[in-house]
């Protein structure tokens, strides 16, 4: 099929799925567990459908389509990435690598080459962890590794738990351990997604060849003083979490430039309690979000936060508490695969670098445990997790045509 084909069907689905957000004209905000979920799952349960996929929705959200090869039982090649999104994000993060897998299920099905194994296109529930603050939800539940304990664990700012907001979707969360695949009935996972980041784009580079993932570390800090007059109480009688946690922010970000290596901490999220502008306050709670190439830097950092809140919360003579929210190390991507890719780029005349990726992704828990490759495309001026995400259903195009080519390999 003609690159502006396949460009203009990847088009059209994802221009159909913009309507998918609870926040129209304010970007795309499709967090688990939603009616938005909801409704863009429906439509790509509607494509994959009309793709030739056999079509279920598994235990956890994810919508899973089985394109069968002539030995189903034999490890399969499973291709896919997130249809949640963060809030007011971009409209390509994740679902556009959704896309490009119903997509190469197409390009396979229209080769009329045989298959010898099944090629399974995923959509994942919650990658992003936007909103219960942890990530890899339904990629994690996939490989065992998520249960009815962590479903009852993690809350969202509305005290609903990924349980709780489970059974409101339809779900029944005690079940989730069938969302497992067997071991060994996966074979390989691919992912295309858009980069997140400048380098494509300011190189005019049309594919991203990813040869590892950042390791991160994401915690939720809560700092206890209390809450006093902001007149009457004296500077040395406060118990003010505010000054205890702002000395230990403050520091995170020249601990990452210290490194000097790509490393990155972020405090993306800060807020008091009660919140007064005239009341000293009671509890500050902030988030700590630290990636690496180098796991042993995140750990470094992570413990000099530990030692800052002892020295500065000790201090104030308040308390803190730390929530571990997650923690997965770097992972190096298969050169075997990435090999293949390069030279689809080169028979096809596209511009190619590799590079890493300092985005986490569904391909970073994966990757942890099976062979796993990912495919990037430009990022307009690198932007993301923003209204003005922007990526060229061209570039999309060309990168499912080097995972279609490679996928074929595979399938055997
Ligand atoms: O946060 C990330 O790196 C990704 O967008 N989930
Ligand atoms: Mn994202
Ligand atoms: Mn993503």
């Amino acid at each position: 099929m003609a690159i502006e084909d396949i460009t203009g069907r990847i088009a059209r689905d994802l221009e159909h799925l913009k309507q998918h957000t609870a926040t129209p004209g304010e970007g795309c905000t499709r967090l688990p567990f939603t009616k938005e979920a909801r409704d863009a799952v429906e439509f790509l349960k509607q494509l994959m459908a009309e793709a030739g996929l056999e079509v279920s929705e598994d235990a956890a959200g994810n919508v899973i389509g089985i394109l069968k090869g002539e030995d189903p039982e034999a490890p399969c090649v499973m291709m896919g990435s997130h249809y949640d999104s963060v809030v007011n994000g971009g409209d390509y993060d994740g679902i556009a690598g959704v896309i490009s897998a119903i997509e190469v299920a197409r390009q396979l099905q229209e080769s009329g080459v045989p298959r010898k194994c099944n090629f399974v296109a995923v959509g994942f529930c919650d990658e992003e962890g936007m909103r219960f603050g942890t990530g890899y939800f339904g990629s994690g539940a996939m490989l065992g590794n998520r249960d009815v304990e962590y479903c009852k664990n993690f809350k969202d700012t509305d005290g609903i738990s990924i349980y709780d907001a489970m059974k409101g979707y339809g779900l029944d969360p005690e079940r989730i351990g069938e969302a497992k695949w067997p071991a060994g009935s996966i074979g390989h996972f691919l992912e295309a997604h858009i980069e997140q980041g400048p380098v494509l784009d300011a190189e005019n580079i049309e594919i991203g060849l990813v040869d590892c993932i950042v390791g991160i570390q994401r915690y939720m800090v809560t700092v206890h003083g209390r809450a006093d007059h902001a007149g009457t109480t004296p500077m040395d009688m406060r118990l003010d979490a505010v000054d205890a946690a702002t000395k230990v922010i403050s520091k995170i970000p020249d601990w990452a430039r210290e490194k000097a290596d790509g490393t990155v901490a972020t405090t993306g999220y800060i807020n008091t309690v009660p919140g007064g502008m005239n009341i000293v306050a009671e509890k500050v709670e902030f988030t700590v979000d630290i990636r690496s190439k180098n796991n042993d830097n995140i750990n470094d950092i992570a413990r000099r936060i530990r030692a800052a809140l002892d020295r500065e919360v000790s201090a104030m003579g308040g308390s803190y508490e730390i929530d571990t929210k997650l923690v997965i190390t770097p992972v190096n991507l298969s050169q075997e695969m990435l090999s293949v890719m390069e030279e689809s780029c080169k028979a096809h005349d596209y511009s190619y670098k590799y590079l890493p990726s300092g985005a986490g992704h569904d391909s970073l828990e994966i990757g942890q445990v099976l062979p796993t490759v990912m495919i990037f495309v430009p990022s307009k001026e690198g932007r993301s997790h923003c209204p003005v995400e922007f990526t060229k259903y061209s570039d999309l195009a060309k990168a499912s045509v080097v995972m279609a080519e490679l996928a074929q390999k595979l399938l055997g």
